[in-house]
């Protein structure tokens, strides 16, 4: 069977999924696509055999050859769409964010609760990196005994000019913030922002870099540098501090080279070349579920709390204060193998 989907938002991150889900991966074809841009949408359609191209999100959701939906625009648009994807009985795979607000993705969960089945998977595509996942089965596995901090970094080369400040936290840190969830399996319990030297290389107003300390309920604590003019590539690290080791990311290059007395390797350019393997993992574990009847992945939980941690960030880089993280009760849907 061919899974037939819709993609609603078909700008930078929307092609790069029509071209996996059309040319990468196996069991789906792209039957729709729309875009606020509609010449833009016409263009791709254009480049899609048998694609019908639709005036809006919510007649590309009501196409009945249409079975599952890909929400690729703007974040503050993905509320609209992941909820009319829950009431037409739809599965959805939205990029993150899941929505911009605490309360957006309120309305999200509560919906899907009352549909009372999953139809929501979130973008968080590092839980499919495998140098991630290797580390996760470290540190669960307890051979090198139990955590007790995580280092992180994430650092890019360069912003597009639109990016602002708050999207250090809400566009980037949000994955650190999703990783630090699912490492430990364990929910953030407060924040601190420290603000460091500002790089010359950021735009006026910009706090780049910053360093966000996540305190999680075990009292694991994370701290994640965020850098996003780093001008010499895209690097993401991360290690877990034990109490027997340390367990690491290793480094991406596919190979060294050594000569001259030095060592040299390739750091990726940017988040596409480094994460390919993940959002291609990622896409085919959604693929695969939702032919199957279901979804998998990071639940509309995931994505309200990492949208409440993101709220918390900001609060505590505005006020300079630690913040707590307060998120309501977990419903039981997602109480049982979300994350
Ligand atoms: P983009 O600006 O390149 O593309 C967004 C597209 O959405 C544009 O074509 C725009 O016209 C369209 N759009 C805006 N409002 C719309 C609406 N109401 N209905 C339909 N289409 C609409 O942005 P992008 O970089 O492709 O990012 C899109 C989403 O993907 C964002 O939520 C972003 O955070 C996410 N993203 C995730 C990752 C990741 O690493 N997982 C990387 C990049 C972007
Ligand atoms: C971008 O939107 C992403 O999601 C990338 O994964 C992230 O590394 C980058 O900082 C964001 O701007």
């Amino acid at each position: 069977m061919t899974l037939n989907v819709g993609v609603i938002g078909v700008g930078m991150i929307g092609q790069d999924h029509i071209r996996r889900l059309t040319h990468v991966l196996s069991g789906a074809r792209v039957a729709a696509v729309t875009d606020v841009d509609l010449a833009r949408a016409r263009t791709v359609a254009d480049d899609l055999p048998g694609a019908v191209l639709h005036d809006s999100g919510q007649e590309l959701i009501a196409d009945p050859g249409v079975d599952a939906v890909v929400v690729t625009s703007w974040g503050p648009t993905h509320e609209e769409y992941v909820l009319g994807c829950i009431a037409a009985g739809k599965q959805v795979f939205c990029e993150k964010p899941l929505a911009t607000t605490e309360a957006a993705c309120t309305r999200i969960v509560d919906a899907e609760v009352a549909a009372g089945r999953r139809l929501v998977m979130v973008g968080f595509m590092r839980r499919y990196d495998p140098q991630y996942r290797a580390m996760k089965q470290v540190v669960t596995s307890g051979e090198i005994g139990l955590p007790l901090l995580m280092h992180a970094a994430h650092r890019n080369p360069s912003v597009p000019p639109h990016y602002t400040s708050d999207m250090i936290i809400n566009d980037s840190t949000v994955h650190d913030i999703d990783v630090a969830r699912w490492m430990f399996d364990d929910e953030i319990a407060a924040i601190t922002v420290l603000k460091p030297r500002v790089s010359s290389k950021a735009a006026a107003g910009f706090n780049d870099p910053l360093l966000v300390l996540l305190e999680m309920a075990s009292g694991v604590v994370v701290d994640v540098e965020a850098m996003v003019n780093a001008g010499f590539g895209y690097d993401i690290r991360g290690e877990v501090v034990c109490e027997d080791g340390t367990v690491e990311l290793s480094e991406s290059a596919g190979a060294l080279v050594k000569t001259a007395g030095r060592v040299s390797g390739r750091v990726p350019a940017n988040w596409q070349e480094r994460f390919v393997r993940a959002f291609d993992t990622e896409f085919q574990a959604w693929i695969d579920a939702v032919t199957a009847g279901g979804t998998t992945g990071p639940s509309a939980w995931d994505g309200y709390a990492a949208t409440v941690s993101c709220e918390t960030a900001l609060a505590a880089l505005h006020s300079g204060e630690r913040v707590p993280a307060v998120l309501r009760e977990r419903p039981d849907l997602y109480k049982e193998g979300a994350r």
